[in-house]
């Protein structure tokens, strides 16, 4: 089956690695994940009860905004779903931002998605991963582990937060970490929404070559 890729997209076969600051460490006595923003109450869960959730296994394309495209790699995780039915929701939540490490920060990094894109299977909180060239194993620490978010398609890899840290819900789309620094808020590579004005690219793109090999 040949496949279309985005526009101004190539194709890899490997999976590169990106991400600002350090590779967080997993430390699972301090490790934590919270729901929290527009719900009834917080819920803060430790890495027994987030694995304890029903999983799913799917196989998704990933698009990075530097030009990367890796098709069919299969994920085993954590449904956006089942994380969302631990919390009761107050009225007209719409948005979420989805939390990671950076730096030591749990919530150091963050990217804003619309909560009715994630209800399917690929929108996954994963931990493990295969594709044609390499046999189910974790997710490397480099690529997020223990748990890294995959969003589905439709959004540019930059909203998949490395090392999650949690989700919190949203009335307002209030901007995440490379939002605020000029990305698209939607972020759609079929319809190239990679910068929020094309003309004026933010700081700190480094273009094709950013989406290096490691
Ligand atoms: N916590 C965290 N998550 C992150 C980032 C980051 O800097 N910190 N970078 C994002 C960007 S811009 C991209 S393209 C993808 C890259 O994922 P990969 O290295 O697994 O290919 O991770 C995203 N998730
Ligand atoms: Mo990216």
């Amino acid at each position: 089956m040949t496949k279309t890729l985005p526009p101004g997209q190539i194709e890899t076969k490997k999976w590169p690695i990106l991400h600002e600051g350090d590779v967080y460490q997993f430390d699972e006595e301090t490790w934590r994940f919270k729901l929290f923003g527009e719900v009834e109450q917080e819920v803060t869960l430790t890495y027994k009860e987030v694995m304890a959730l029903p999983k799913v296994v799917n196989t998704v394309d990933m698009h990075c905004v530097t030009t990367c495209s890796k098709f069919d790699t299969t994920f085993e995780g954590i449904p956006f779903r089942e994380l969302m039915k631990l919390v009761n929701l107050k009225p007209n939540v719409r948005y979420v931002r989805i939390y990671g490490y950076l730096n030591g920060d749990p919530f150091g990094y963050s990217a804003n998605l619309p909560l009715e894109a994630l209800q399917g299977d690929d929108a996954l909180f994963v931990y493990r991963w295969k594709d044609a060239e390499n046999d189910w194993q974790d997710i490397s620490p480099k690529h997020g582990y223990p748990l890294r978010f995959i969003p589905p398609a439709q959004f540019y890899l930059w909203k998949g937060s490395k090392w999650a840290s949690g989700i919190e819900f949203m009335t307002e789309n209030n901007p995440g970490y490379w939002e605020v620094r000029g990305y698209h808020m939607n972020g759609n590579p079929f319809k190239e929404e990679r910068f929020a004005d094309r003309n004026n690219l933010p700081s700190g793109y480094g273009g094709a070559d950013e989406w290096k090999d490691l």
